[in-house]
């Protein structure tokens, strides 16, 4: 058709074409965008769930010591070797010092205490920072709740004595974090997700740890944090070497270590509490530490208390993608095949069970699908039966701000993707329940 114009409509002509080209373009990459993550219920394609209770070799598990001997180990095996990977066994000797000791914090309410706990010999090797609260009017040590922090220890209270952390940290202009240092602005800026008066007030300690301290929140080939005192040289990486959540899950275990010569804390009653991807390492410290009390995955979603054989919001491809660091690199053979991954998150829970194991969602977190948290523990629920637990027996999930407490628990709150004084309140009550 250009062949009969004149050179000037030929051109004309062929911008127009080529504006056409463009607008099309750009309207078919906005759909696949609408189109790349489903939040319609009614458009979750059918999914088949790995069954919890037969073994890979066909045993039937009927009994909590099969689950115990035989079925527990190779699921962990299964989640090290395709989610999460593994790090070396290995102890590796913890030295620790007290940074600081504050006893009338809050108030005068809490014993505050900054240790710091040290994974090689020389200081200036990997390390992280415990901030420990504990009640000051306890007559024995106490149960507590352990979990990272996204901000830094200084940003959990807005106290200048809180050591700012010098670990690497996401840039975030909303507290002056432009060159991935903390700063000064930064202080409290994590106070509204943490209840500490409360937890103190309530007769538990609570200690916190900036997550970056273990490994910082970047993919940078393996190397920075805990990592560099395993994977030494260059050689490539193994598929089921752990990634960032398989450190921090480590890092948790190696608090508790600390904990467990800690006279203001009864460490065989701690709960592991962790929010969106600190659930995920909540979940996955849970099952592969049987030393933690109670599991509580806060809106922890795709790879957390979410199936991710259920597409709604996150999917594999997409967290792999965000986030290559987060899981192994076996991980990613899933991504647009969830249906051929061998496990899924009910087992993850499952792992954490017969101990008392929270789930909660947020009604606007739709990222991370609240229902599929829900299911993810309702599936779960086989493996508490057989220690005669009491689980949900409905797959309908419980309607917004109805917390449903038994051995394991739910709720959905209202508002977004966040951690809030109504989220602890649950924990707390079910804490009452389980850990005193
Ligand atoms: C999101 C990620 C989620 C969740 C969240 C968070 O960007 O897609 O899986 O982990 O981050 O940790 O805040």
């Amino acid at each position: 058709m250009f062949g009969m114009m004149n050179p000037q409509s030929r051109i004309r002509s062929g911008l127009v074409f080529a504006v056409c080209l463009l607008l099309l373009n750009f309207r078919s990459s906005l759909m696949l965008h609408a189109e790349e993550f489903n939040y319609d219920e009614s458009k979750v394609p059918p999914y088949t769930l790995p069954d919890l209770l037969k073994c890979e070799d066909g045993t039937v598990v009927d009994s909590a010591d099969v689950w115990n001997t035989k079925r527990r180990p190779e699921l962990l095996q299964m989640f090290e070797e395709h989610v999460f990977g593994t790090l070396p066994a290995g102890k590796i000797p913890l030295r620790t010092r007290v940074r600081s000791s504050v006893p009338d914090a809050l108030d005068g309410k809490a014993l505050r205490r900054e240790v710091t706990v040290f994974f090689a010999d020389d200081d200036n090797g990997p390390h992280m920072d415990l901030l420990i609260y504990t009640p000051v009017n306890a007559t024995k040590p106490v149960p507590a709740f352990l979990g990272y922090n996204f901000n830094g220890n200084h940003a959990v209270e807005k106290d200048p004595r809180i050591h700012l952390t010098d670990s690497w940290m996401r840039n975030n202009k909303d507290i002056g974090i432009e060159d991935n240092k903390a700063t000064e602005a930064s202080r409290g800026s994590e106070a509204s997700r943490w209840a500490v008066s409360t937890i103190i007030n309530r007769g538990y300690g609570l200690v916190t740890i900036y997550y970056g301290d273990v490994d910082p929140d970047v993919d940078d080939g393996f190397k920075n944090g805990i990592h560099s005192l395993f994977e030494k040289g260059d050689s490539p990486r193994a598929g089921d070497a752990g990634g960032s959540i398989s450190a921090w899950a480590w890092g948790l275990s190696r608090a508790l270590d600390v904990l467990e010569s800690d006279k203001a804390i009864d460490a065989r009653k701690v709960a592991v509490f962790g929010h969106s991807r600190l659930g995920k390492t909540s979940l996955w410290a849970g099952a592969t530490d049987q030393r933690f009390a109670m599991v509580i995955a806060n809106e922890s979603g795709c790879g957390g208390a979410a199936l991710d054989k259920r597409i709604f919001g996150e999917t594999v491809s997409r967290i792999n993608t965000s986030f290559p660091h987060w899981f192994c690199i076996n991980h990613r053979k899933y991504n647009n095949h969830e249906a051929a991954m061998p496990v899924d998150n009910h087992m993850l829970i499952a792992l954490s069970g017969p101990r008392p194991v929270y789930v909660a969602s947020a009604q606007e977190d739709t990222w991370a699908d609240p229902y599929g948290e829900y299911l993810g523990l309702y599936h779960a629920g086989p493996v508490f039966k057989l220690f005669g637990k009491s689980v949900f027996e409905s797959d309908k999930m419980p309607a917004v701000d109805t917390p449903m407490q038994v051995d394991v628990a739910y709720h959905m709150r209202t508002g977004k993707h966040d951690v809030t004084d109504y989220d602890w309140e649950q924990y707390l009550k079910f804490a009452d329940t389980h850990l005193r």
